[in-house]
């Protein structure tokens, strides 16, 4: 049986090997105990740049938003304006302009709300966003793949409770996406069926790494999962981006965002901290067969709200390494309520 040995896993996606070491789990190290994240409690926050009026740096005045908002960032990574340029020198240096746009996307106007403990249709009204933002962007004719990301918790660097997330727009396919749009094409050319879409078939049959599921979208812990509780969350149906969803499928992407979560928060009874990111067809007007939606979460906790995992030694210098297999990750998840935690 693998399970009771070390290997190694393969990432159909990006290509890339992952080493599990299950045997490890019960060794004495305990890891690092930091604190535990303060959690904010109060609807509205006067120093807080992305609450409903105040100010942001640069002076520029938020609306009193009820919904959603969206703004272009302060201090935007990209730009529009960005002329082209490059510059070679040799084979070794090489370095060319990059333009696009990056926005803030607030989730709700509530400051001690997050995805998990927003109402279904609230975390609809997301989606919706997402989806006029992804549009928008992808007809600008220098934008060539638009990524959807949240980057949640102090663990994560996120520098704001209020719920929010991020969008960049960029003018060229980041590597993180062209891997797996690679890898998608030459599964589609082979099988004729998506990647994705084979696979979640293969893990409903299963069932040992599934967390949850709806008539839209099926979450797992992939079998090439790196982080500890990470995810992957996949449409049923092989849309190569959100627009393609039905109105349903909206909704049931807001569904299964919001059980996904509470999951998360239960699992440690804390405000669980991630980084998750939608994966769409790049915007350049190109065909892009066999590209399938899908959305990563990656957590860093590891055994408590406190212990969390770091991507060091031998995964910074080789490859990844966890020690707590996907399928005991996912039959957690698995056994956990949908009911948050704060609210039983
Ligand atoms: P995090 O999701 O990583 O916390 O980032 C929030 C973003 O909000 C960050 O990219 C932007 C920062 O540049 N921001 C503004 O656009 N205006 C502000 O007034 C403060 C922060
Ligand atoms: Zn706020």
């Amino acid at each position: 049986m693998i399970n009771q040995h070390p290997h190694v896993r393969f990432n159909p996606l990006n290509q890339s090997w992952v080493l599990v070491s299950p045997h490890r789990t019960e060794r004495p190290w305990q890891g690092l105990v930091e604190d535990t994240p303060q959690e904010t409690s109060l609807p509205y926050n006067p120093s807080c740049y992305l609450c409903p009026g105040n100010a942001r740096a640069g002076g520029v005045r938020n609306p009193h938003y009820s919904g959603t908002f969206v703004f272009d960032n302060d201090f935007a990574a990209l730009r529009p304006e960005t002329p082209a340029g490059e510059f070679r020198e040799g084979d070794l240096l090489l370095a060319r302009n990059e333009s696009g746009r990056c926005r803030v996307v607030c989730f709700s106007p509530r400051h001690d709300l997050t995805l998990a403990r927003m109402e279904v249709e609230a975390i609809r009204a997301v989606v919706d966003t997402w989806c006029e933002e992804f549009a928008q962007l992808a007809a600008q004719p220098n934008v060539r793949a638009v990524q959807i990301f949240e980057n949640r918790g102090a663990l994560m660097g996120c520098s704001n409770p209020h719920p929010h997330g991020q969008i960049w727009a960029d003018a060229s396919v980041p590597d993180g996406l062209l891997r797996e749009v690679t890898s998608q094409a030459a599964y589609f050319e082979k099988h004729r069926r998506t990647l994705l879409e084979d696979y979640w078939r293969l893990e409903i049959s299963k069932e040992e790494r599934v967390v949850c599921a709806n008539e839209h979208f099926v979450v797992v812990v992939p079998f090439w999962a790196v982080w500890p509780f990470e995810c992957l969350l996949i449409s049923r149906r092989p849309v190569p981006s959100l627009l393609e969803l039905t109105a349903a499928g909206r909704h049931g992407l807001a569904e299964i965002l919001r059980r996904l979560t509470i999951r998360y928060d239960n699992l440690f009874k804390t405000s669980f901290p991630y980084t998750m990111g939608f994966h769409q067809q790049p915007t350049d007007r190109n065909v892009y067969p066999g590209f399938h939606l899908h959305a990563h979460f990656y957590p860093p906790l590891l055994r408590s709200a406190t212990v969390r995992k770091f991507m060091v030694g031998y995964e910074l210098m080789a490859m990844p390494q966890r020690d707590i297999t996907p399928e005991a990750a996912a039959s957690q998840l698995r056994a956990l309520p949908e009911l948050h935690y704060l609210d039983t």
